[in-house]
Parts: structure tokens; sequence; C-alpha cells
């Protein structure tokens, strides 16, 4: 018997796309803010289905229908949601899959943009020198010099990275981490060498079409496997690897969850995501790789954009987040 006398009717449910995760759909209660008719399924018919329901347990207790008996998952460690910040030419853009010739500019002043995500309760910011990347030098140095000096949170920076000398600047001058993409493939004992002298400040940012890694602002493709880069570090003190798929970013299309189950698979290194991110369902659906190692997902356009709202997607995926509530043997669910 199923019943949902205490739900408010107009709390909504939404179907994530977890359908490797343990082989139950997972549910969010996403409170009254209200996704849309189309997007919004009764909690009663999601209880009618009888699904796992997962809902967040602040949200039970708030509003008293936390109910013994209820249960709770083992605390499943935060997904970390990264805004991201690409610039050219000091400004705020996003390419589409890194096409230099498809750019959305989003604003004209980095650093209140940055402080814009940090007070919406972004814990680490990511950077993208878009100019630095394709060239190799440093060119919005004006802007990462000044967000980094403006914010609080932990700054991590990609892009033109290509020398110890380079890398130890950033992090001399205040930047938590610094991401390094085409000479993780030209001159991987150069990473090895800054990852054991910084540890946890070296990141790799590996960068795939079709599983092949792209270097070089994403002009150049190699024949080394992705899966193979990320293997090769295991054990050096390389604290991530930021997983892109070029052909999924800035597209929001929805995160590529095999190329980052194989990611996470290659080794044992922390993998973030990078890449394709336009719904709270995308943001959900990285749950299912979670358990692998993704540790963590950057998001850009659709910040921007307003598709996918800060504060709910870390509500979402962050310690506090759905917890399996419920499911007795019988399938009867009391809320
Ligand atoms: O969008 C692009 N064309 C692009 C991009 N976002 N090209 C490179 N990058 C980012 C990578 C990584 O974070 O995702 O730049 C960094 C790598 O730069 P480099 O200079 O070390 O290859």
């Amino acid at each position: 018997m199923i019943t949902a006398t205490r739900v408010p009717r107009h709390w909504t449910a939404q179907a994530a796309n977890l359908a490797r995760s343990g082989g139950y759909r997972h549910f969010a209660l996403l409170g009254e803010r209200g996704k849309g008719a189309q997007r919004a399924v009764e909690l009663e018919a999601v209880l009618q289905r009888n699904f796992r329901l997962v809902v967040p347990l602040c949200e039970l207790r708030n509003r008293r229908l936390w109910q013994p008996g209820w249960q709770q998952l083992p605390t499943p460690a935060a997904m970390q949601i990264i805004p991201a910040i690409d610039l050219l030419d000091g400004h705020c853009v996003r390419l589409h899959q890194g096409d230099y010739d498809q750019v959305t500019r989003f604003s004209d002043d980095p650093v209140a943009q940055a402080l814009d995500w940090q007070r919406q309760g972004a814990q680490r910011l990511h950077l993208v020198d878009l100019d630095g990347a394709r060239t190799g030098q440093p060119v919005n140095d004006n802007a990462v010099k000044a967000i980094t000096a403006a914010l609080d949170i932990p700054v991590q920076l990609g892009g033109g990275v290509r020398s110890a000398e380079r890398a130890e600047e950033l992090l001399g001058c205040g930047l938590d981490r610094v991401i390094l993409g085409t000479v993780a493939i030209e001159q991987p004992e150069l990473v090895q060498r800054l990852a054991s002298r910084y540890p946890g400040q070296v990141v790799v940012g590996i960068d795939a079409k079709d599983g092949l890694v792209a270097t070089r602002g994403w002009i150049e493709t190699s024949s080394v496997k992705a899966t193979e880069l990320a293997k090769s570090f295991e054990g050096t003190g390389v604290a991530a690897i930021i997983s892109t798929d070029i052909a999924t970013d800035g597209t929001l299309a929805g995160p590529n969850l095999d190329s980052l189950r194989a990611m996470a698979e290659a080794s044992s290194i922390p993998v973030i995501a990078s890449g394709g991110i336009g719904t709270l369902e995308h943001v959900l659906s990285l749950l299912s790789v979670a358990p692998l190692g993704v540790e963590g997902v950057i998001v850009g356009r659709a910040l921007y954009d307003g598709t996918v709202d800060l504060a709910e997607a870390m509500a979402a995926v962050g310690p506090e987040r759905l917890q399996d509530a419920v499911t007795s043997p019988s399938g009867s669910i009391t809320v």
C-alpha cells in the first residue's frame, strides 16, 4: 500500500538519468520552485510506480516529514560543482565544442562574475585562459590575478601552463591548482616533477575527441588514448584529472557517462567531469559514476544560461544530498 498524504501536492519529483545506479530510479524532491509542467511529475505518480524515492533528508526534517524506519544510505562523498570562467581576450566566454569561431560572450567583468559564483556558494572556481591554451602564452593574467586576489575560495587555472616556471608563478600568486593539458602529453616528466613538488596542486586536464587526447586549444589531436594517459599518471601525486569530452563541451546535451566511467576506471586518481552539463538531471546523472571516483563536475554555460542553479545543484549532490528514504520489503512507502 502506498500513501502520500502529507507531501505537498506542488512538490515535484524528477527522474534522474541513473539507470545504472543499482537498478533503482532516483527522484529528487525539489521543493516548491517548480520546474515547469512538462518536467514535473506528481509525487504521487512516482510513488504509484513504486520506485525507490530519493529525497533530501534536510527537506524531510524541515517539514517534519521524517518517519522512523526510513532508511538513510551511508553518507556519500559530496560531489563538487565547480563553476567555470573561460577567458578570451579578457572577457568571460563559452565556446561550442571548443571551437574558437563559435564564441558566446557572457560577461565583460570576470572579477564580478567570479564574485557572483562565490556569492552563490561555489567552493572552488575553474578558470581557463583560452588564449593561453591556443597560443601557449598567458594572455589573461590581469583577469586571472584580479580574480585570485578578490576571491576567498580556491581557484584553479588551465590554459597555456607549459613550463615549471609558469606553474610556479601561478601557484606563487595565490592560485590553488594549475591544470596541465598539452604538457601532460608532450612532457609528462614535467607534470610528475611538479606533482611531487606541489602535492595536491597539480591537475592534469585530459581533453578527448573520440577517446583520443587533443592538445593546443584542441586544435591538434594525438593518437594517445585518454584512458592510457590517465593511467600513466597513477601514483605520481597528481591531485585530479579533469576529463573533458570535446564533443559535448558547451552543448548542454549531457555528460558522456561512458567516457567518464572509462576515465575513472583507468586509474585511482580522482576525476572531475567537464563538458555537456545542461540541466540538474545531467548533474544528478553523474552520481552513477561517483562511486568510481568522479568527485566533481565543471559547469559553465548552463550556469550562465540559468538552466542549472548553482545552489540547487550543490544541494542535489552535496553531503546532505538526496538520500534514500524508504522502501520496506513490501514496497510500501509512507510519507
Ligand atoms: O575550449 C578549448 N578549445 C580549450 C579548453 N577549454 N582548449 C583548451 N582548453 C582547456 C583544457 C585545459 O583545462 O580543458 O585548457 C587547459 C589545457 O591547456 P594547455 O595549454 O595546458 O593545453
